[in-house]
């Protein structure tokens, strides 16, 4: 049994106006309830430390970049490092990177108990758009604020196991789980925005966007034989609601925790990365079961190209 006591800290909404400090507070909270319940490891969601800003138009390169933190930890996310290693508890989260380059990335860091980061994952499915959309009754503008991650799907000897990291967008793609499932991956810990209503068809609202939420981790999970633990930003978020819906998915595609709020929420599991062992060696063993003849278009094409012959 490789058991780690795994922690998804929901968040609900933080608006434009919160301070980082206010935000970080509240995970301080979460952690402590987290120690309580004996968590080894916290997972937090995607850009944690602020509003979704990439719903706000900005041209101007200063105002972009107070969202981004320039050092991890910094000044307002000491705290948050400090009472995780306090506790010996990993954490991972999410938030807007401005490297020494000037780069700007859509991040996730993962911690060991001690509080070093030991990982880091740059999103790469951004998206939405990169200029202002009058159509639209709330703009995604990560195509904008952000470029695609170039440290590919990295997956990390962490915690006894195989863990990965991917950001919201990224969990609807198979590619994004197979990628890691191919370097062994036993938990895949996942950070979310996702606005409960599609802002170009009116139609698809919050039952929808959590069917397909729960729909793409449960899938993710159960194909690659690993646990998946993916944790929203909740509510109602600058006047624009966000999904909940957090939840913990075990190697077979079950749901095992799931929030109940759309609020700062904590769910726990006693998560075991022996139970991947199963589906690895049996009904997704990849080494005696994929067929890659077949499957040279995924890397070699991008789009639908008609026809097929
Ligand atoms: N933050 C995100 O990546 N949100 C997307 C929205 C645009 C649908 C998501 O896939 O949830």
């Amino acid at each position: 049994m490789r058991k780690v006591v795994v922690g998804g800290a929901q968040l609900g909404p933080n608006q434009k106006t919160d301070s980082r400090a206010r935000i970080v507070e509240r995970m301080l909270v979460l952690l402590d309830q987290a120690n309580s319940s004996g968590c080894t490891l916290v997972v937090f969601p995607e850009l944690a430390l602020t509003t979704f800003f990439p719903r706000w138009f900005m041209e101007k390169q200063s105002e972009i970049d107070q969202w981004f933190e320039a050092s991890m930890p910094g000044p307002d996310t000491q705290p948050l490092f400090d009472r995780a290693r306090l506790h010996n508890i990993a954490i991972s989260f999410g938030y807007a990177e401005l490297t020494p380059d000037g780069l700007h990335y859509n991040t996730s860091i993962l911690t060991d108990q001690q509080g070093n980061i030991i990982a880091r994952y740059r999103k790469i499915h951004l998206p939405g758009h990169s200029e202002f959309d009058s159509s639209r009754d709330f703009q995604h503008l990560e195509k904008r604020y952000f470029l695609p991650g170039d440290l590919g799907f990295p997956v990390t000897q962490a915690m006894g196991g195989r863990i990965g990291m991917c950001i919201c967008n990224d969990r609807r793609w198979p590619e994004t789980y197979r990628v890691m499932g191919l370097q062994g991956v036993e938990m895949i810990l996942l950070g979310y925005n996702t606005p409960s209503f599609n802002s170009q068809k009116v139609t698809e609202g919050p039952e929808d966007r959590l069917f397909h939420n729960a729909l793409v981790m449960q899938s993710g999970a159960y194909q690659n034989s690993s646990w998946v633990v993916g944790v929203a930003k909740a509510g109602i978020e600058d006047g624009f609601p966000l999904i909940g819906g957090s939840m913990i998915v075990n190697p077979d595609g079950r749901i095992v925790a799931a929030a109940t709020t759309e609020d700062d929420e904590l769910i726990v599991h006693d998560c075991d990365l022996d139970e991947c062992n199963f589906g690895k060696e049996t009904i997704f063993n990849f080494s005696r079961h994929r067929r890659i003849e077949h499957y040279g278009i995924i890397t070699s094409q991008v789009g639908v190209l008609n026809g097929g012959d």
